[in-house]
């Protein structure tokens, strides 16, 4: 059975998953699960997922959700080129550093904005308070600076000369929030360049 990865591209997580995927040729059957449909509440998808939740793998009887466990499980499994998870202990190290942050220190943020800027006042039509948003805004200010001071100081990627996996969840991430409108667009610069 083809390991099966079950997605919606809408999703920073997911894109994450899916990019390492296809940038290592990691043969998959892409299973679509609309979350604006509602898809993840079906009875099928509960089975595969208790969180309801993507990204999601089943490798034959193997089944596992949460994204960073996914890459670091692809990664392992097919020996992919060293760089994306470095075999060397501090090397990876660093790697886990940034991923053990990035979910309340990036992700948590960030992905606040895109429910208040976007979802909500989509879905409901009403608009966030703009002194919420304003202080939302404040806060990510504060986590590119802790990406750019702490984490890619003066280097072109986290773990150092070469594309890691935290670079790539970094940027999936940062990339979200980043439109011509948005406020924080002068604000990013792309480890992967422009
Ligand atoms: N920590 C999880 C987060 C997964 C997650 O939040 N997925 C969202 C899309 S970005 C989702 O499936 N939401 C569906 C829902 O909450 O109904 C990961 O890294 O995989």
């Amino acid at each position: 059975m083809p390991l099966e990865i079950y997605l919606d591209l809408i999703s920073q997580p997911c894109r994450s998953v899916y990019i390492f995927a296809k940038k290592n040729n990691i043969p998959f059957e892409f299973k679509k699960i609309l979350l604006f449909k509602g898809e993840q509440y079906s009875e099928e998808f509960g089975k595969v997922n208790y969180f309801r939740k993507v990204p999601v793998i089943k490798d034959g009887d193997f089944t596992l959700s949460e994204s960073i466990a996914i890459l670091t499980y692809l990664a392992e499994k097919y020996g992919t080129p060293d760089h994306w998870y470095p075999a060397d202990l501090q090397t990876r190290a660093r790697v886990h550093e940034y991923l053990s942050w990035q979910h309340s220190g990036m992700r948590g943020i960030a992905g606040k904005i895109l429910w208040l800027r976007l979802m909500i006042p989509k879905a409901f039509e009403i608009d966030v308070p703009k002194e919420r948003m304003d202080s939302l805004l404040v806060d990510l200010e504060g986590s590119l600076t802790a990406f750019e001071e702490k984490f890619l100081q003066d280097k072109p990627f986290i773990a150092g000369q070469k594309i890691s996996l935290a670079d790539l969840v970094a940027i999936v991430e940062i990339m979200q929030n980043v439109t011509s409108s948005s406020p924080m667009a002068d604000r990013v610069v792309s480890p992967l360049g422009p």
